[in-house]
Formats: C-alpha cells, structure tokens, sequence
C-alpha cells in the first residue's frame, strides 16, 4: 500500500517533516480553510500542493471535499452547489489529484463522547460511551423527542449517569459530543445543532439516500472524465444519530451504491474503525466483494462491549481481524496491479504527545505506532503470499 498519513494543513502542530519522518511518501489533507459549498480553486490547490512537495511527499488523497448540507437535503441551493462540486472536481484533477474522499454524514461527521479515555498503560483512545451519549441527547442538548428513541431503563441510567458525573466531567461531555467537524477549532453550539437536525425532519434514510444517488449521478460522470475516483467515507459510528438517519453503515448501504451509480470512480473509502463497529460488518468479506471500489483506506480498531460502548483499541488488536483484512486487501491490490493509499486512522496519545494539543486522534507518535505496525504486517503477509504456491 503506499503510505500515507492526515495532515490538517498549516495549522497542525503535526508538521509535515514529522510525517515523512513516520514513513509516509504522502500525505492526506484538504482545503480546511475553504467553506463547504465553494469551488477550490486551482490556485489554492495548487499552494498546497507545492507546500507538501517541497517536504518530499505528494498529495496522495484529498479528505475531504465536503458536500455541501444543501445537496444532503437537496434543497436551497443543492443545484448550484453540485455545480460547484463538479469544478473543484476538474480543478483538483487538472491538479493532478487522483482520489476524493467524502461523506454524505448528516450535520455531524464522527461523533464520540471521550477524547481522553485512558487506557491501562496510561496512553488515551477516542471512547463511545452509549449511556453518557443518551445523557448528553436527551437532558443536555434536550433534543425533542429524543426520550422516545430510548428505553426507560436507558433513560433511568442516563440520568443517573448524568447526576453521578462531576460539574467539570458534564462539561467536558458536552463539548466533545458537539465537537466541530475536523479541522476545524469550533464546536458546534447547542442552539446551532438542535436548528440543523429540525432541518433534517422530512429526510429519512430512504430520502437521503435518494439524495446521494442524484448527487452521484452528477459528480461521477465529471469524475471518470477527469480520471478521478470518488471514495465515500463511512457512518461513524455506523447507525443512525440525534435521530438522523445514517446510510453508509453496512454492506447493503455499499452494494446499495454502487448498483446506484456503476462506474469504477464511485467508490470507498473503506475504513475498518468505522464499518468495524458493527459486529454484522464482516470486513474481509466486503474487501473480497468489493475491492474493485475501494480507492482508499483507513485502517483501525475499536473494541465493542455487549452494551453499546466501543473505544479505539490499538490498530492490531480490537474487533476488526487486521490480518485478514490486509490479507485480502493485498489480494486486491494484485488482482488489480494497484497500490491503495492507507493512512493509519486515528491513533492514541501517547509519550511526549501527551503533553500537546492536537486533532483529537491525530496525534503524530499513536499514528506511527500504527502506521509501523501495519507496514509490518503487510510485508509479512505479502511475503508469505509470494512463497506460497499458485494454485488455480
Ligand atoms: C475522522 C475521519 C472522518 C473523515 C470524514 C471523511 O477522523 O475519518 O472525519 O475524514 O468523514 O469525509
């Protein structure tokens, strides 16, 4: 796979030295500064893509171009936007960019309730805490109708949850559920979140995936002939949340899309961190069925319970089985004569990293733990592969 790692643009305190010095040879990264909605232009593409030249890297992945909520709900401006869309897609690529990751998430992207979670050996992983979420859902943010979408004994747990919990702690909770997308320093407000989901009434998961399908329809085109692949990010965490509908969860939502829109630029983005949460998700099973799509790759672990609560575990241990699933994705790669691009996803913090402010999950010494562990991993299985003998 060719290696790569995020990077949130001038303003990371992860710089790009750091990155190539992890074993990176690209680097994922967007134009944060500009507001969905607005064309990048050739210029700005370009700048950036000259800073990451000149650290001896290329910009391997755009993540994201984010779409614009008007074309999620496809209404106001939905159609301009997608016009917009279609030329930052032909400036990216007379750019010579090749892969484009988005999502179609609703209002949020990722959402967790932890930034801290400590683990035992005293480093801190990203958590989702079921019962601190419905506390957060239903008596802090007080979201109409919220209490109907759990049980009473949730309810009762909750609120327990949320009586027992310091001042300090409830606060905390509250900004990371409405952390702001990343990226970006701002966190959502409460009034700014309740007015963005009321938008979202009308709109189930049937609705919204109409919606993407007609975005698709506009963008894929303009892709292929730009010799661009579209790669869509999935729901994380992968289920409906604050009562929004979620619709890139599992393998139905996959074959649902790409039987949308056949053509080999619309694509994945497959992250194991995301899928790998439902215990449903058989992940190597969804590379080997669908690995022709998959232009892009994040690689991650989270650890389930029976009750909801997941944390990010180290990359090789946690629910996703890593072995297999690189085992197919090298198969992949092979049948395709094709190196994806793999960014190590997330990764704890740790060491000196302890001390600093970053991007939560994005801090450099966590990633390159993860990034070497899984380069090990490769190598091993693709060795092994070439030893074995062919069968046909
Ligand atoms: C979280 C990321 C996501 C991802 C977007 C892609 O750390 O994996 O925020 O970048 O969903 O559009």
């Amino acid at each position: 796979m060719e290696y790569t790692m995020r990077w949130f643009g001038p303003n990371d305190p992860v710089p790009l030295q750091h990155i190539r010095q992890a074993g990176c040879t690209g680097v994922v990264t967007a134009l944060h500064h500009i507001p969905p909605g607005e064309v990048w232009t050739i210029d700005e593409i370009n700048k950036r893509k000259a800073m990451i030249e000149a650290a001896g890297m290329s910009w391997t992945v755009i993540e994201s171009l984010p779409v614009h909520e008007d074309i999620k709900k496809k209404s106001g401006n939905y159609k301009q936007y997608i016009e917009h869309y279609q030329q930052s897609l032909r400036n990216v690529a007379a750019c010579g960019l090749k892969v484009v990751t988005y999502n179609f998430m609703p209002v949020l992207d990722w959402v967790r309730t932890d930034i801290d979670y400590e683990m035992p050996d005293g480093s801190k992983a990203l958590y989702f805490e079921r019962l601190a979420f419905i506390a957060f859902d239903v008596y802090m943010l007080e979201r109409p109708g919220a209490a109907m979408e759990y049980t009473k004994e949730e309810l009762n747990a909750a609120r327990n949850y949320l009586d027992t919990i310091s001042p300090q702690k409830r606060e905390t909770l509250y900004r990371n559920a409405l952390l702001g997308l990343p990226g970006s320093d701002e966190p959502f407000t409460k009034e700014q979140v309740l007015a963005a989901l009321t938008t979202y009434h009308q709109i189930d998961a049937r609705k919204l995936k109409e919606h993407l399908f007609y975005f698709l329809q506009q963008v894929v085109p303009v892709a292929e002939e730009c010799g661009l692949k579209m790669a869509i990010h999935p729901d994380d965490p992968p289920y409906p949340v604050l009562g929004l509908p979620r619709i890139m969860s599992t393998e139905q939502d996959v074959k649902d899309l790409l039987q949308a829109v056949p053509a080999q630029a619309n694509g994945l983005c497959f992250c194991t961190g995301s899928f790998g949460v439902r215990a449903d998700n058989d992940l190597p099973g969804m590379v080997q069925r669908y690995g022709d799509h998959i232009h892009f790759v994040h690689l991650r672990s989270t650890k389930r319970d029976g009750n909801g609560n997941f944390f990010e575990a180290d990359h090789l241990t946690g629910d996703v089985d890593m072995y297999a699933v690189i085992k197919e994705l090298v198969l992949v790669m092979q049948r395709r004569g094709v190196s994806l691009p793999m960014r190590p996803d997330h990764g704890h913090q740790m060491l000196d990293d302890l001390k600093k402010t970053t991007y939560p999950g994005y801090s450099a010494i966590g990633r390159l733990r993860g990034l070497a562990e899984l380069r090990g991993l490769e190598l091993g299985i693709t060795r092994n592969l070439q030893q074995q003998p062919k069968t046909c």
